[in-house]
Parts: C-alpha cells; sequence; structure tokens
C-alpha cells in the first residue's frame, strides 16, 4: 500500500503522526501569500462567542488553503465514531466475507471506526477529494495499431496517488498549523492505507453520497476523484451530509460485468475485478476469468456508467498529468522483462502490482479477446 513521505526531520513524531510548531516553513510561508482574504462576520450576535467565531474562521481559512493548493473539495467533520449503521455495515461486510483475500481489512478495526483511536485527543478530520477524471476524449485513444490490447484503469495512469496526495495534505497541515497562530497543532496525514473509513467520512464532512457502486459520489464532479484526510486535535466547525442522488437508478449494478454490486446493495470484493486484478494472489478463478474482459489492471465499469460521473465536467487540465497509456498490447506485455515493466510503471500505482501478476491479467485478457 501506501509510500510515507518524509521530509528532512521536519515531522518530530515521524512520517504519520507529526506535530508542528510555528514559525513558518518555507510552504506555509508560501501558502500564506497563497491564502485569499477572508472577512470575519463583524459583531454577529447569532454566531455568540468568540471561540466559535474562531473556529469558523479558522475552518473557512483552512478550507480556501486546500482549494488553493489544488484539492477539489474539501470538508470537516468531527473526529468522533462512524455511525452505528456504518459500523454494522462494515462488519457485515467482513463476516460475509466480502474482503476476500484483503485479510488486513479484518485489522485495525478500531481505528477505522473512530478517527481519534489514529491520534490522541482528535477533534476533527478535514477531508479531501482530488478529481481524476472523467478523462476527455483525447485522453481516451483507441488503441494504437492491431493485436488485442488490455485497458488500464484511469487512476492508475497518474503516478501514484499515495504519493503526491500525502505530499499536498502535508502542505494543507503546514497551512492550518499556520493559521491556527499560536496552538501547536497535531496531525494524522491519511490517504487510502490508514485504518481510517474515508468513504464514510466524506460522506459525514459532506463532500457527496455513497452511491449504490460503492463510490463517494458528488452530484457535480462525479465520482472519479480520490480521498485523503487530515485528522487533527484542531477544534474546526463541521459540515453535515448531503442527501443520496440515486433514486431508482441501477445503472451501477446494471454495469457491473461480474455482480460483484450485489442485488441487495452489498459489495463482493471476490467477484470484484479490481480486486481481482490488483489484489489478488496466485491464479484467478476461471468461472470468473472470462467476466474480466480486457481488464488488465482495475476496473472503471459502475463508476463510468453513473450519470454524476459521465455528466461532470473533463479533469481539469491543471491536474496531475497522466503519464501512461490506457491500453497496452497484450502479446507485447507477455514478452516483457522486469526492466520493461519498470519502464512503464515505476512510480504508478501499477507497479506494486509486479510483472508476474500483471503477466497473469495479461494472459486472461489476451484468451477473452481470442474468444471474441
Ligand atoms: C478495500 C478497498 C477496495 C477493495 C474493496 C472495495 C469496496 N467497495 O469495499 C477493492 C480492491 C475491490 C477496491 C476497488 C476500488 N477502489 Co478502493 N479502496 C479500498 C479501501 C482501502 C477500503 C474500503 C472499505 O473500507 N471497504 C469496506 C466497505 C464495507 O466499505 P465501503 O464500501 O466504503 O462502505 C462504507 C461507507 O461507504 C458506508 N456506506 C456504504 N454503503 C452506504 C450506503 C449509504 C446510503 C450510506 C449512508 C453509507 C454507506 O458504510 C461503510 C462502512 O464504513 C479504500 C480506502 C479507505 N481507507 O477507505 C479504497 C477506496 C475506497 N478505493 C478507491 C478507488 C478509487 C477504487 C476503484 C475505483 C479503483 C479502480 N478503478 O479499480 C475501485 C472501485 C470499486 C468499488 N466500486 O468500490 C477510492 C474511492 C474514492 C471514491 N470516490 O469513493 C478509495 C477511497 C481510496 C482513496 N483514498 O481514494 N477498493
Ligand atoms: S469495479 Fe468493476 S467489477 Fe468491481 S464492482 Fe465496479 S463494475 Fe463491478
Ligand atoms: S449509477 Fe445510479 S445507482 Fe449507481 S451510484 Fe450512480 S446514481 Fe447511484
Amino acid at each position: 500500500m501506501g509510500a510515507s513521505v518524509r521530509r528532512g526531520g521536519f515531522w518530530p513524531l515521524g512520517p504519520r503522526t507529526v506535530l508542528l510548531c510555528p514559525p513558518a516553513t518555507p510552504a506555509l510561508r508560501a501558502m500564506r501569500r497563497m491564502r485569499l482574504p477572508y472577512e470575519p462576520s463583524k459583531g454577529s450576535k447569532t454566531f455568540g462567542h468568540d471561540a466559535i467565531m474562531k473556529s469558523m474562521n479558522l475552518t473557512q481559512s483552512i478550507k480556501e488553503a486546500a482549494l488553493a493548493l489544488g484539492f477539489d473539495l474539501v470538508g470537516v467533520t468531527t473526529a468522533e465514531p462512524i455511525s452505528a449503521d456504518e459500523q454494522a455495515c462494515f462488519e457485515k461486510w467482513l463476516s460475509m466475507d466480502c474482503a476476500a483475500g484483503m485479510s488486513w481489512m479484518h485489522r485495525n478495526i478500531a481505528k477505522r471506526m473512530h478517527p481519534a483511536a489514529l491520534l490522541n485527543g482528535a477533534r476533527s478530520v478535514i477531508c479531501t477529494a482530488t478529481v481524476y477524471g472523467p478523462l476527455s476524449p483525447t485522453e481516451t485513444p483507441e488503441p494504437p495499431g492491431a493485436g488485442p490490447h488490455g485497458r488500464i484503469a484511469d487512476y492508475a495512469r497518474l503516478d501514484d496517488y499515495h504519493v503526491f496526495l500525502k505530499d499536498r495534505l502535508f502542505a494543507l497541515a503546514d497551512a492550518a498549523a499556520g493559521l491556527a497562530g499560536g496552538k501547536c497543532p497535531r496531525f494524522k496525514i491519511c490517504v487510502d492505507s490508514a485504518p481510517l473509513a474515508e468513504r464514510s467520512l466524506a460522506r459525514r464532512a459532506g463532500l457527496g453520497f455513497v452511491g449504490r457502486n460503492h463510490m463517494l459520489t458528488n452530484e457535480r464532479l462525479g465520482s472519479q476523484m480520490l480521498l485523503g484526510e487530515i485528522v487533527t486535535d484542531l477544534v474546526l466547525d463541521a459540515d453535515g451530509p448531503v442527501p443520496t442522488a440515486c433514486g431508482d437508478c441501477n445503472r451501477c449494478t446494471k454495469a457491473c460485468p461480474t455482480g460483484a454490486l450485489r442485488p441487495d446493495g452489498g459489495f463482493d470484493s471476490a467477484r470484484c475485478i479490481s480486486y481481482l486484478t490488483i489484489e489478488h494472489s496466485g491464479p484467478i478463478d476461471p468461472a470468473l476469468a472470462p467476466l474480466i474482459g480486457d481488464r488488465l489492471f482495475g476496473c472503471d465499469e459502475c463508476v463510468l456508467a453513473c450519470p454524476c460521473t459521465y455528466h461532470a465536467p473533463c479533469r481539469p487540465c491543471r491536474q496531475l498529468p497522466l503519464r501512461r497509456p490506457g491500453r497496452l498490447p497484450l502479446r507485447e506485455v507477455l514478452t516483457w522483462n522486469e526492466e520493461n515493466f519498470r519502464r512503464c510503471f515505476a512510480d504508478s500505482p501499477v507497479e506494486r502490482l509486479g510483472l508476474e501478476r500483471l503477466q497473469r491479467n495479461a494472459r486472461i485478457c489476451l484468451a477473452n479477446a481470442d474468444y471474441v
């Protein structure tokens, strides 16, 4: 899972739990320059005493800093445990063996449910989302030349998001520490690999709703977004959840090639192409292999089928560059050695998969291409 970001001894408690004290770092000074002007409402009786006003001003300034750093969405929730319903949903998922071979999902359950278990004294979670799609038509070219090709999930064409999102979140923590004035706040940066219920928290922070495809989905920006959080002991002003927009729509469930999105709303990882091609080690069940089609790494079907995603504006250009092809010639992949693999996928999410499993997937895609 994610690589940790270390920055020259600046993080005194190690790469993950950080204690920050002003005076400002260069990053923080840059952030202060970037900060948009903020006008506190003067003498408002409605908001009551100073502490509330201060937390609101601080929250608003942190959000502005987040947007200036390139996050597309930012919201705040408390560090309270996720709801009893969501805890029950998670426990049922585990008990039904829906985590399949991801044994690590059975560990650190208390932390996953409760952000304060990750950082003593945590009071708030700053939730962010970074858009990576939908891609524009020019970014999704037809396969060049002849021969069967395999598809790479859109997010895996970027550099490894664990690294670049952690960098951005550290910069946001810098900014928040400066904005907090004389305080010495503590932060824990989380992206994917930390045991944290990221979608539940993002939903509670108002970034979007959890759709039938289980994705955190924003009505305006869709669901091709990556999540990252800062758990902190700062007291911030919490946002509220937004209602789900699924209604009677069922497109994602219909689009899922394998039935991983179950009719009862559950999610069966053992049938999910994303799980099979990325997380699963060893041979793939021959009954499922034909359903994988040409998906060489990951799967975007339930995400792209969602009206919120396909009506969303295309990925903004200022965002992260796509450094890898969306399709690869399968016969060529089967001839690759480690050097070829590294040249294409170093520093990408595919690197962790390794050449052996990529070639396992390529053989399945090739067999499927020969069927058609
Ligand atoms: C394990 C995992 C996987 C597994 C299992 C996926 C799954 N659905 O659980 C596999 C390998 C299959 C996978 C695949 C993908 N993943 Co993944 N994955 C994770 C991980 C590490 C944990 C997810 C988890 O806790 N699952 C357990 C189930 C029970 O939790 P859940 O489905 O999220 O449900 C919770 C809440 O959403 C809520 N909830 C569920 N249903 C409902 C319904 C309502 C009405 C409400 C109110 C709440 C609610 O309660 C649940 C309990 O907390 C997270 C990172 C993290 N630390 O959270 C990334 C994460 C979920 N993955 C991510 C991505 C991008 C993907 C893929 C799109 C990659 C790809 N293109 O191949 C696919 C999408 C598959 C899918 N439709 O979910 C992103 C999702 C971003 C987003 N916008 O939602 C995350 C958040 C990583 C990140 N930091 O950005 N993933
Ligand atoms: S990622 Fe693919 S296989 Fe997994 S649930 Fe979504 S559509 Fe189904
Ligand atoms: S496709 Fe339809 S049902 Fe599925 S998440 Fe999107 S809106 Fe909800």
